[in-house]
């Protein structure tokens, strides 16, 4: 039996945690979809079995009718492929959410809200248990009347949870009751960094990143279940990466060699489709302004995104210093750090951060 598990989509999404403009969001929303079609098409291409969708498909504050109608449709060309959801906390199954408002292809199947179900898909030899989150919030012990897997059937458990934190108000789930239950795979989701835990476990992750939060490979799991077997995968799927670089400068660096490191950071193709985070690093020339504003622009034709956290500590001329402020603490500490060995670049480092506290709080006076 083969099948893909994904999950954390968020269709929809808005992008409000991140520093994207109306039309970067908008477009970032449309490879939400892109990516949704192209796992639709994996799984047709690759004839699995099934498809598992653990959870936080759609954002439901912002998803439309015409969004979950353009979903069935997506699925309605799949049907070949069992597509089994268990509704998470950003998509939950209810009266009023748009799970309700559409009828679904008979080879979709949506698991319902009233605790842990079971589906059976005897064509597969197969028996599938999953649950449906119908509020924001979720402590269910889903196992309290679980009656235990069937023997000689291939079982599985889709759901949208956490393994990692028992006192989680997202459905904690103690991995080792669950890998104990001898399950041939078990399907996460809610957590977006893909993790297989064993080989019988594991979160799919978001298949397209969404912040800063979720850097570096995002994608699919792949599952092969033979003769009591099973093989997983990762398969990388994004469009894009969320990345984070440090870049780092001294007293050297004027600002077209900093413009020029952090363009150096990552290789060009890399650059003009990946989404970066620059955090500029160690010490700057007193005299160089650091305006974050002015070097995104002047990068934001080469980076498909670029954001700049400015990090750096400033050069400062120590003599100087030391003699306009001879009396006062300013003073005394470069006299006291000189003591102290400056060549050592943590004592130079300690030097620096304590001047830039003690003159931001001579300017604040
Ligand atoms: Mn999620």
């Amino acid at each position: 039996m083969r099948f893909i598990h994904t999950g954390d989509l968020h269709l929809g999404l808005q992008f409000k945690d991140v520093n994207f403009s109306r039309e970067k969001a908008r477009e970032r929303r449309l490879e939400l979809w892109d990516t949704f079609e192209r796992i639709m098409e994996k799984a047709i291409g690759d004839k699995v079995d099934f498809l598992f969708i653990a959870g936080d498909l759609f954002e439901e504050r912002y998803f439309t009718l015409g969004d979950i109608k353009r979903v069935r449709d997506t699925f309605a060309k799949a049907k070949d492929v069992n597509i089994v959801i268990t509704a998470g906390n950003h998509d939950t199954l209810n009266i009023n959410s748009l799970y309700n408002m559409v009828d679904w292809p008979p080879h979709v199947t949506i698991f319902g809200t009233e605790g842990l179900e079971k589906k059976e898909f005897t064509e597969k030899n197969t028996v599938i248990y999953g649950y449906s989150w119908d509020s924001g919030e979720n402590r269910r012990d889903l196992f309290k009347d679980f009656q235990g897997i069937e023997e000689g059937k291939i079982n599985i458990l889709i759901l949208h949870g956490d393994i990692f934190n028992r006192e989680s108000p997202y459905l904690p789930l103690d991995r080792n009751y669950l890998a104990e239950l001898g399950f041939d795979y078990i399907g996460l989701g809610h957590i977006h960094k893909p993790n297989i835990i064993s080989n019988r476990m594991a979160y799919c992750g978001s298949p397209e990143p969404l912040d800063f939060g979720e850097k570096g490979e995002h994608g699919i799991i792949e599952g092969l279940i033979e003769k009591g077997r099973t093989r997983l995968e990762f398969v990388p799927f994004s469009n894009r990466k969320f990345l984070e670089k440090k870049v780092e400068i001294d007293e050297s660096h004027g600002y077209l060699d900093i413009i020029d490191r952090i363009k150096k950071c990552d290789r060009e193709e890399e650059i003009r489709k990946n989404l970066y985070r620059i955090k500029l690093e160690g010490i700057v020339h007193r005299d160089l302004d650091i305006r974050v504003e002015d070097m995104v622009k002047s990068l934001e034709d080469e980076f498909y995104h670029i954001e700049i956290v400015d990090n750096t500590i400033i050069d400062y001329d120590l003599d100087r210093l030391e003699e306009e402020n001879r009396d006062n603490i300013i003073g005394y500490f470069i006299r006291a750090m000189k003591e102290k060995d400056l060549e050592d670049s943590i004592v130079r480092d300690a030097l620096y951060i304590g001047l830039e506290v003690l003159l931001k709080g001579r300017a604040g006076v």
